[in-house]
Parts: structure tokens; sequence; C-alpha cells
């Protein structure tokens, strides 16, 4: 048995959602275009899950954030798939690939084939157990990537009123599960190996910041260590977590967020794979001409980095590299290169902060770090080519992001610490 289309998204997140709102303003005939999606939902807006999913009052429900709200476009209910004649293949997880045959095979043994596809799989979240700790399965122990793992976090959160949580892992999960735990009124433990939060893109000084912003909400960092195993109780519960130095800190549940990894293992073998993703060129062309990855599982030239090959796991750059990619089918002469510019944000507590670009090179801090009102620039070879904001308005954001997409001179270090953002708002 099997199904045949022209072009199938393989994977039904953030970037599926976007490139079906792509290909429906650009104009496909009902029935050329499909969705397969392990999960049993329409395409939403990812990061809504640490945020307001998490609230304990007036918290975001589906279908509320379906893509493509996050942006500010139409928001694609499964009625809207209907309509525009896109088929949703849910809770279907695709079990093999065959790009010389050009099919996939389901779970369920059906062959679905496609003209062109797109890979949108997206990323797992690592386990401890790949880390050699056991029991992570444990019915009061969280991950977070899909809405299943967000209502089984909300579920287990509403139990714990009052209580203990320890936070594993001081990324962009863990920084904002934590500020949702103390929300919803429980005390947090954050434990991290590094010496301060974020640290793949916080320097010290800023980290500082939210740490200290942390703390006065009474959350207690644990720096510099990991955990080595969990104590449970009788039912199976974790009521502990025994650090490496043997310290034990009691708990009532434990979030982990310790970083991802792209799901290619279907593809593995049969197309190129760089720094752990699958590679493609400007137009998010894999080495199959016939096939596109976007989102988190693509590794793609970044123009403004001199087209160094990149991977980005955020929501910006999922909507927008698959928006390209059906820009590059549907319209193969009108579209050039991706010409990307790598924007992170998170909102925790009453912050907020964007970052554009990259962070190499001297920093320069500027602003009041205690007031709250303040940034960084990155600046290589006299020229910023990285910004930080923390609680900016709009046309402050638009301003640093301006400055990095020109690159502009920076020479004189004092002047540039001294104007802080008005340094680009000049600009
Ligand atoms: P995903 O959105 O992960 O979608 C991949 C889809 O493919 C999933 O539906 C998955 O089930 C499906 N799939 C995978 N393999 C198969 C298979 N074999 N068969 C069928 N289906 C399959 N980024 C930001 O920039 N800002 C934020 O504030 C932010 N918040 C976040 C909060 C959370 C809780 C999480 C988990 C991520 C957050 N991110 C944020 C990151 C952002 O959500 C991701 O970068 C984005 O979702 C990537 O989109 P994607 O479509 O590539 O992958
Ligand atoms: P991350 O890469 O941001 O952070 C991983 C953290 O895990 C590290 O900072 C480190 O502290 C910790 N760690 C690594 N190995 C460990 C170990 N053995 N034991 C304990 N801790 C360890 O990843 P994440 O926080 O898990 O986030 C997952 C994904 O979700 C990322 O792609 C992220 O970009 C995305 N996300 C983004 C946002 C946002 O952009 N605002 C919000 C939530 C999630
Ligand atoms: O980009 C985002 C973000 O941070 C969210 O919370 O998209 C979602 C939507 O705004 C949820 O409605």
């Amino acid at each position: 048995m099997g199904r045949a289309f022209v072009y199938v998204i393989l994977g039904g997140g953030v970037a599926a959602g976007y490139a079906a709102l792509e290909f429906s303003q650009r104009g496909i005939a009902p029935g050329e275009l499909c969705i397969i999606s392990e999960e049993a939902t329409a395409p939403y807006e990812r990061p809504a899950l640490s945020k307001g999913f998490l609230l304990p009052e007036a918290p975001a429900r589906l279908p509320a954030f379906h893509t493509c709200v996050g942006s500010n476009d139409q928001r694609l209910t499964p009625k809207w798939y209907t309509e525009h004649g896109i088929e949703l293949i849910l809770g279907t997880q695709v079990k093999s690939a065959d790009v010389n045959r050009m099919t996939l095979t389901t779970a369920t043994g059906e062959t679905i084939s496609y003209k062109t596809l797109i890979i949108a799989t997206g990323a797992r979240a690592l386990k401890l157990e790949e880390f050699g700790v056991r029991g992570s399965d444990a019915e009061n122990v969280c991950y977070l990537r899909n809405l299943a793992d967000a209502t089984r976090l909300v579920n287990i959160m509403q139990t714990c009123n009052e209580e203990n949580a320890v936070v594993i892992g001081g990324g962009y999960i863990g920084m904002e599960c934590a500020a949702a735990l103390v929300t919803n009124r429980i005390k947090v433990t954050m434990v991290f190996p590094e010496a301060h939060c974020m640290a793949r893109l916080f320097t010290p000084k800023i980290a500082d910041f939210y740490e200290a912003y942390y703390e006065s909400k009474g959350v207690n960092f644990i720096k510099g260590t990991v955990l080595s195993s969990f104590e449970n109780s009788s039912d199976g519960k974790v009521t502990a977590v025994v650090l490496r130095d043997g310290t034990r800190v009691p708990t009532n549940m434990v979030v982990v967020g310790i970083g991802i990894r792209p799901n290619t293992g279907l593809f593995e073998g049969q197309l190129v794979i760089e720094k752990g993703g699958i590679k493609v060129n400007g137009r998010m062309q894999t080495s199959n001409s016939s096939i596109y990855a976007v989102g988190d599982v693509a590794t793609f030239p970044v123009k403004l980095f001199g087209n160094e090959f990149r991977r980005l796991e955020h929501v910006d750059s999922a909507r927008k590299s698959a928006r390209h990619a059906v820009s590059a089918i549907l319209s193969p002469d009108k579209t050039s290169d991706f010409d990307y510019l790598p924007f992170f944000y998170s909102r925790v507590f009453t912050l907020s902060w964007q970052f554009y670009g990259d962070n190499i090179g001297e920093v320069i801090h500027y602003g009041d770090f205690l007031a709250g009102r303040f940034g960084a620039y990155w600046v290589n070879k006299s020229r910023i080519v990285g910004a930080f904001l923390e609680g900016g308005n709009r046309e402050e954001y638009e301003a640093i992001a301006k400055a990095v997409k020109l690159k502009i001179v920076a020479q004189d270090k004092a002047e540039v610490e001294k104007l802080g953002v008005e340094f680009v708002t000049k600009v």
C-alpha cells in the first residue's frame, strides 16, 4: 500500500508549519503536499511550551499557538490544512527513507513517495542515560521537547506546590523552566557543569545579572558539577539527586535540559552530514537535489559569517529557512542564496533579551547592570559581529540587528561603551 505526493514535508514542527504557509501563498494544487509528523498535533510554535504553556494563570493552550502566530502571521489550524488541500498525516513516525527510490516508510508499513522532500525532523532531547546516569524514566523526571512532555510537566508541577524541584542544565530549557517553576511556587535548585548559566552565549558578566535575578526569586545555583545518580522512593519516584562530589539534594521533581541531537538518523549514509546536521547549500538543498533540509536539522552556509556552515537551534532560523526552501523549490529563478542573520532570544519573569550575530571577538559591555538595562557588543577585526540587549524596545532591537547585519565599525572602545545602545540607534 502507498500514497504519492509531489511535495512531502517530513516532520510536523515549526519549520513544517512555516513551509506549509509559504507553499499555500506561492500556490500549489490541492493534494500535492503532505506533512508527516510523529506528533498527533498540527504544527505549533514550540517556544510557547517553555513560556506561556507553563504559566499557572491563563496558560497558553492549543489551538492558540499553532504556527504561524509566533511571527504574527496566520494561525494554521487543522481546518486550515483541510481547506487548503494539504494533507496532515499525524501520529505517524517515519521509520526509513530511501532517497534513490524517493520513498518514506512509516511505522505502520505504508510507503509514501515524493518528487520533492523537505526534511524538517528537528531534534530530540538528550537523555541523562547518554551521560551514564540511570533512572531518568522515573515518573517525576521531565524532559521538554514536545506538547506531550509539556503536558506531563504541567501535571507534575501541579502536584509540587510549595515543594522542591531540581533543574539539570543551565541552558535555555534550564533557565526558562526554572523561571516557570518559580512562578508555579516551586523552590528550585539548578545544577550545571559550567561556571555560569547560558555558557554557550552569555559572558560571565551577563550571566551574573541573570543568576543574581534568579537568586532574588529564591533559585539556588550549584555550578561546576553534574549529577551522578538519583535516589528513589519504593514507588519509583526520585526523592533526591546525588551530585558527583556526593552532595545530596532532596527533591520532589526534576527537569532535565542538557541539550539536543538533530534527528538525522533516517538519512545517515544517504545524504552528506556536517556539524551534526544535514548539509545544505544556500537554497537549503541537500547533497540530493530532490531533497531539502530546514530548521534544527539543517547545517547551512551563513553568508554573514563568510559562508561558514552552521546548524542553528532556534525558531527564527527554522521559520525563515523553511520559507526559503519553499521559495527555492517553487521559484528557483527568483530565489538567491539564504542570507540569514542569526537571532536568539528569551523571555523569563519580566526580563527579555535578544541577541543577533556571532559571539566571537572582544566583548564590550555597556549600560546599567543593576537596573537591568544593559547590553554587549562582540567586536571582531574592529567591526561589530554580535549584539546582545536586555530590556530593549522594538527600535533598539532593530538597531542592534541592523548594526550586526552591516558589521558597523567600532574602533573606539570607550565611545562604544559610553554610548551603549545609542552607538547603533544613530546608524
Ligand atoms: P521541531 O519543531 O522540533 O519539529 C520537528 C518535528 O519532526 C516534530 O514534530 C517531530 O515529532 C517530527 N519528527 C521527527 N522525526 C520524525 C520521524 N521520523 N517521523 C515523523 N515525524 C518526525 N527557539 C527560539 O529561538 N526561541 C525560543 O524561545 C525557543 N523556545 C523553545 C522552547 C522549547 C520548549 C523548545 C523545545 C525549543 C525552543 N526553541 C526556541 C527552539 C525552537 O523551538 C526550535 O529551534 C524549532 O522548533 C525547530 O523547528 P524544526 O521544525 O526544525 O523542529
Ligand atoms: P542547551 O544547549 O541550551 O543547554 C544545555 C545545557 O546542558 C548546558 O548549558 C549545560 O549546562 C548542560 N549540560 C550539558 N551536559 C550536561 C550533563 N552531562 N549534566 C548536566 N548538565 C549538562 O540545551 P537545552 O537547554 O537542553 O535546550 C534544548 C534546545 O531547546 C536547544 O536547541 C535550545 O536552543 C532550544 N530552546 C531554545 C530556547 C530559546 O531560544 N529561548 C528556549 C528553550 C529551548
Ligand atoms: O516565538 C514565539 C514565542 O516566544 C512564543 O511563545 O512563538 C510563541 C508564540 O508567541 C506563542 O503564542
